[in-house]
This record gives structure tokens, sequence and C-alpha cells, in this order.
């Protein structure tokens, strides 16, 4: 599985385009007032601290699309990151070279006001709302470099599906256990109002213990709210499981194999919630084989 598209003429080598803040324009910056409102009433008390630490520092909520530049500056200065921009999706090299060189690609377009909701490429609202408040969590951050440089190894192996899977489960889709109870840091969630609210309180979805190689062969779905949730401890036993695990020797035993639906509890995990699946439409990717 690798992703092949045409690189736009007005992209770089590395797939970085100049941001063009000044082309925004004031419906496109209203847009992303309406979304950070959106979510700025439903996140207390559900996204974890880091998160709300992170848009805090960063003054995400100052009005309009943030300036790269400007926003980078001041998350260099915490962790050393910086936020380039590109069209949309790159190929998984580009990629996994990005974040192995602290490099965080965010789309530059956003999204139109018909189609808050949901859309099929990551756009400057997902990528720097989402993702950007976690990077100035330093441990946070030391994870995402390290799977950017675990990518880079995962090439050569038929492995890719497993190391998506990775990063589906947490920097997109995780949830963290604390002290007050469940809270959501994964950046699909966080941007997203009605994921938000399903991913801690629906009945629905399973929400099972973090164990890598559990997760790096669960299927996922994109197309809709997840059936599985995995909740972490802490970000440490996520950037020691990634760095302090050398994916070579999962990756030949895992052979590229992909095991697990996205709805499946098994024998070994830690169930914190199973899921009633009410919300689960019939069909998906394993549905002949059942
Ligand atoms: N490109 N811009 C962008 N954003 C992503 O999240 C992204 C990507 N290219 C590849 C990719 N993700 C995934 O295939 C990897 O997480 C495996
Ligand atoms: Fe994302």
């Amino acid at each position: 599985m690798s992703n092949h598209f045409e690189k736009p003429d007005h992209a770089r080598d590395d797939w970085t385009i100049d941001q063009g803040w000044s082309d925004y324009t004031a419906e496109d910056h209203s847009v992303w007032d309406l979304l950070y409102k959106r979510q700025i009433d439903v996140l207390p008390g559900r996204a974890a601290p880091e998160f709300m630490d992170g848009l805090k520092a960063l003054d995400l909520g100052k009005g309009g699309i943030p300036e790269f530049e400007t926003m980078s500056d001041e998350l260099e200065s915490l962790t050393g990151w910086r936020v380039v921009a590109v069209p949309g999706l790159v190929p998984d090299e580009v990629f996994f070279d990005h974040l192995a060189n602290r490099r965080f690609p965010a789309g530059q377009f956003i999204r139109k006001r018909d189609q808050l909701d949901y859309l099929q490429e990551p756009d400057v609202f997902h990528d720097v709302f989402g993702h950007v408040p976690m990077l100035t969590n330093p441990i946070f951050a030391d994870y995402m470099e390290a799977y950017g440089k675990g990518g880079l190894r995962s090439l050569n192996y038929a492995a890719l599906k497993n190391l998506a899977a990775l990063y589906w489960y947490t920097v997109e889709f995780g949830l963290i256990r604390t002290d007050q109870g469940l809270r959501i840091y994964g950046a699909g969630i966080v941007s997203s109002k009605t994921e938000s609210i399903f991913a801690l309180e629906d009945p629905s979805p399973n929400r099972i213990g973090f164990e890598l190689e559990r997760l790096m062969q669960t299927d996922y779905r994109i197309d809709d709210f997840q059936q599985t949730y995995f909740v972490i401890d802490s970000y440490d036993q996520l950037f020691q499981a990634t760095v302090e695990t050398d994916f070579a020797p999962i990756y030949e035993r895992l052979q590229g194999k992909f095991d697990y639906r996205p709805e499946d509890v098994l024998e070994r995990d830690e169930v914190i919630t199973k899921g009633t699946q009410a919300y689960a439409k019939a069909g998906g990717r394993f549905a002949e084989a059942d």
C-alpha cells in the first residue's frame, strides 16, 4: 500500500508550498472561527489537558486562520517543531520525512461552510487545530518524530498498513486515561464536534487498553465514527513503545497481517468499555468473510 498522486506544479520537491496567508478570504477566516467556536464549546472536560494547554500556548483562538510562520516560531521555541504548508495529502515517504525532521505538513486550504463535518483530505483546520496543539507537548512531539523515523524504515517492509493503523489509533483517534477520567487527544476526534462527544460518551464503541502489536493489526474505518478506541495511560507509554521497539521483528512477525476487524474484542484485551456496536452499519471491508 502506497499512495501515489501527482505533485502540483506549484509545490516544491518536498511537496511544500507557500501558505499564502494574505490570499485567504474573509469567508475562509470566518469558517475557521466557526469551526473553532464549535470545538471550544465541547472540548473543555473532554480534551486532554495537554491539548488545551497547546491551544492556549499557540494562541490558536485569536481569530482567523493562523499564519504558519508566526505559529511555527512559537512552536519551535517550545519543542523544535515547525508547521509547513502542503496542498493536501502527500506521498507516504514525503510525509514520514517531514515528521522525522520535526516538520508537520499541514493542508493549506480550508473547507467550505457547507462541508463543516466531513472532508476527504486534511485541511488547515484539521491539521492545525487538530494536530499542532499536541506538538507543544515534549513527549508527544518526540513520539511524532519517532513515528516518522519508523515510517521511513518501514518503507522496506510490507508493513505500511500496520504503521498506518498505529497512527490512526493514536495520533488521529487516541484516548488517554487521566485521574479525571478518559480524555481525547487524537486529532481526528478533537477537530470533530460530533466525534468528540461520541468517542467518550456513546455506548456503541469499544474502549480498549493500548497494546502496540494488537493495534497494528486492527483495521479501521475512514468514513465513519470508530468502532474501537485505544486508550493510553501516558504519552510516555506511546513514545517508549515506538522508540524502544525495533519495528523490524514486529514486521517480520506480522508479515503485513491485518487480522482484526474494527469492532473485534479479543481475549487478551484490557477492556475498559465493551461497546454495544449499535452505531455500526452493516458491511465494511471484512463483510464477505463473516
Ligand atoms: N499526507 N498531508 C498528509 N497528511 C497525512 O496525515 C498523511 C499524508 N500522507 C500519508 C499519510 N498521512 C498516511 O499514509 C501515513 O499516516 C501512514
Ligand atoms: Fe490528521
